[in-house]
């Protein structure tokens, strides 16, 4: 080989090196990204974190000691002009063959014990006696939440006080979806027949954002729900606030509106609590969200849209075309018939 193409070889793997070092330095940097799994606001997701630092910095360290083992070879064992012919091969040396041997194996403990740990502390099977349960519900394509102890039913938007152990007990409708709230409680697969769990507590008072992160059809990517985390008299608050029947509305739009929930077949899949029910059997208001306090919530459809009054008569008029494959039919509703129901929806705050 010529010095020339062995400088040039050189070069270009210094360049390479240089290249990945800045690559790893700008995906450390985060920045405003809302389903950042690098900004932990709970016990559960700061486990997790260092668990994924710990590994990390024992990987870099095998990286380094392998690059340098691998440029320093480069530079020491590259052939000369004026060497001698072929080098000679060598066979077999039982020191080296141990130490490949036994070196892999303690980086792979070292990687093990505490993975092992983390999944054990962030995977109790018994919890503590204040714990607040809530049931999460995955239907194509939202999200029912459920607390059982509180009577509360909501869809897309979960609040939870900080400071307070978070169980979530989880199942699925239809098909397997999966449970992703990068800041507050990593991911877990949400699975028909089946519960599955995570506990956890959150601890930084904020609104976070959460997706269905398994294929679950059509519209898997518009399946996504926000948490709020609360602090403890704020979620009180909304307890006692989901708890309270909604205002039945005496005049205006509104009551037109709700004349004509009376009428529309929409009872058949959604509940208003005092004002259409739901069979304790799944029969009858339970295919869609429930609506008690729909004009609370800042999100609708999946939190895939705003919660304004035009959203709301463009999801009305036609489900799927603002969400490909929507569980929920056109109903022909149009004109004023139309704005009088949203403005009742609305009115349920
Ligand atoms: C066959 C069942 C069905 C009927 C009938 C039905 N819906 Fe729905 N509705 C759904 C489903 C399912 C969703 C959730 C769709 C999604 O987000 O993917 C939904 C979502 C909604 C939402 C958004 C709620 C939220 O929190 O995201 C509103 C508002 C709504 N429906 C209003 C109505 C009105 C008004 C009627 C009657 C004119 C009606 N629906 C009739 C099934 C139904
Ligand atoms: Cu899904």
């Amino acid at each position: 080989m010529k010095p020339r193409t062995i400088k040039f070889k050189r070069a270009s793997l210094m360049a390479a090196v240089i290249a990945m070092a800045t690559a790893a330095a700008g995906c450390a940097s985060g920045g405003p990204y809302p389903l950042d799994t690098l900004s932990p606001k709970s016990d559960l997701t700061r486990s997790i974190l260092n668990l994924f630092k710990e590994v990390t910095i024992l990987d870099s360290i095998v990286l380094i000691v392998v690059i340098v083992a691998m440029i320093g070879a480069i530079f020491v064992y590259s052939s000369r002009e004026g060497d001698p012919g072929e080098p000679s091969a060598m066979h077999s040396d039982v020191t080296l063959e141990m130490l490949w041997t036994v070196i892999p194996a303690l980086i792979l403990v070292a990687i093990t014990v505490p993975t092992v740990h983390t999944i054990i502390r962030t995977q109790p099977d018994k919890w503590p006696a204040e714990t607040l349960e809530v049931k999460v519900i995955a239907h194509q394509w939202w999200w029912e939440f459920e607390y059982p102890s509180l009577g509360v039913v909501t869809a897309d938007e979960v609040h939870i006080p900080a400071d307070r152990t978070i169980h979530f007990a989880m199942t699925s409708k239809d098909v397997i979806h999966s449970f992703f709230m990068p800041s507050i409680g990593g991911k877990r697969d949400v699975v028909p027949g089946q519960e599955n769990q995570i506990t956890l507590k959150a601890d930084t008072p904020g609104e976070y954002y959460g997706q269905c992160t398994e294929f679950c059809g059509t519209s898997h990517a518009n399946m996504r729900f926000r948490v709020f985390v609360d602090t403890p008299a704020d979620f009180d608050k909304w307890v006692a606030h989901q708890n309270e029947p909604p205002v039945r509305p005496t005049d205006g739009a509104a009551a037109a509106g709700a004349k004509i929930w009376a009428d529309a077949p929409c009872a058949i899949c959604h509940t208003i609590k005092g004002v259409s029910g739901f069979s304790k059997d799944y029969t009858y208001g339970f295919r869609g969200p429930d609506l008690t306090h729909f004009g609370s919530r800042g999100t609708m459809a999946g939190s895939m849209l705003k919660n304004t009054p035009e959203n709301v008569a463009l999801w009305i008029k036609n489900p799927d075309a603002v969400k490909p494959g929507a569980n929920m039919p056109t109903l022909g509703l149009d004109g004023e018939d139309l704005n009088d129901l949203v403005a009742y929806l609305e009115s349920l705050k």
